[in-house]
């Protein structure tokens, strides 16, 4: 059986993570592979409570680097009680966003002092990289209408929702950097891609990258 591997998805709002992550299970489920899908913020009952804290815009006041150390207060929950115990399981954890998400929002357009957040990263994942990360690229205009239309009527925009399309742009070109700067963690995907042509992309880069041609 393959060894356990830490995965995770980022990208913009609506670039379809949630969707790969359900469709990247199942592939990896049809080989015996257990796989376990969780996000961020979030992932387990104490990183829940205070995702709705963040999401709500309560924090914002605060400042982008108050904002880091709550993300951060919830993955270290989120690892020690959900992602290390599905390693050592012997389970694939697939995680709907984690690091980059806090290098790109809070480090890059939040503009938090980038030697402070390094040191905040490193004490928070405690040596937990993952060993691949897909970053799912769409122009985030396309990805916005998507996250709109899929919001119940009369439901409010989250906290990050509600900033500008330049914000958005931001964190487009963010990502692109965190991709150029460790390619041999990151595969950047087109998210315009129809979901079964962007989970067979993924798919093309996990066997690549963390499967043996006699595992696939
Ligand atoms: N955040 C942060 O600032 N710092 C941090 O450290 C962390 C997070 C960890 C969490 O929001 C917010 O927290 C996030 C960053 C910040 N804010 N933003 N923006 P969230 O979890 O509520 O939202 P999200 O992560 O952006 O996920 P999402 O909006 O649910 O989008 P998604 O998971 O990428 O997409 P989806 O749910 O799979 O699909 C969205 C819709 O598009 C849906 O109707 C699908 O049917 C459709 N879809 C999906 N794939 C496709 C394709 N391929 N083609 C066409 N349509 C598609």
């Amino acid at each position: 059986m393959p060894q356990a591997r830490f995965i995770t998805l980022e990208g913009g709002e609506g670039a379809g993570k949630s969707t790969l992550a359900r469709a990247l299970a199942q592939r990896l489920q049809a080989l015996g592979i257990a796989a376990e899908i969780t996000r961020e913020p979030g992932g387990s009952p104490k990183a829940e409570a205070i995702r709705d804290s963040i999401l709500s815009g309560q924090i914002k006041s605060h400042g982008a680097f108050a904002e880091a150390l709550m993300f951060s207060a919830a993955r270290i929950d989120h690892i020690d009680t959900r992602i290390r115990p599905a390693l050592a399981r012997g389970d694939w954890v697939i995680c709907d966003r984690f690091l980059d998400s806090t290098r790109v929002y809070q480090g890059v357009s939040g503009a938090v002092d980038p030697a402070l957040m390094a040191e905040l990263e490193t004490v928070t994942i405690d040596g937990l990289m993952p060993d691949l990360t897909l970053i799912l690229d769409i122009d985030p205009e396309i990805g916005l209408a998507r996250a709109a239309r899929r919001r119940a009527p009369g439901e409010a925009k989250d906290r990050f929702e509600s900033e500008t399309l330049d914000f958005h742009r931001g964190l487009r070109q963010a990502y692109l950097d965190v991709a150029a700067a460790e390619p041999q963690r990151c595969v950047v995907l087109d998210a315009t891609l129809e979901p079964d042509a962007l989970a067979e992309a993924a798919w093309r880069a996990v066997s690549a990258r963390l499967l043996t041609p006699q595992e696939v």
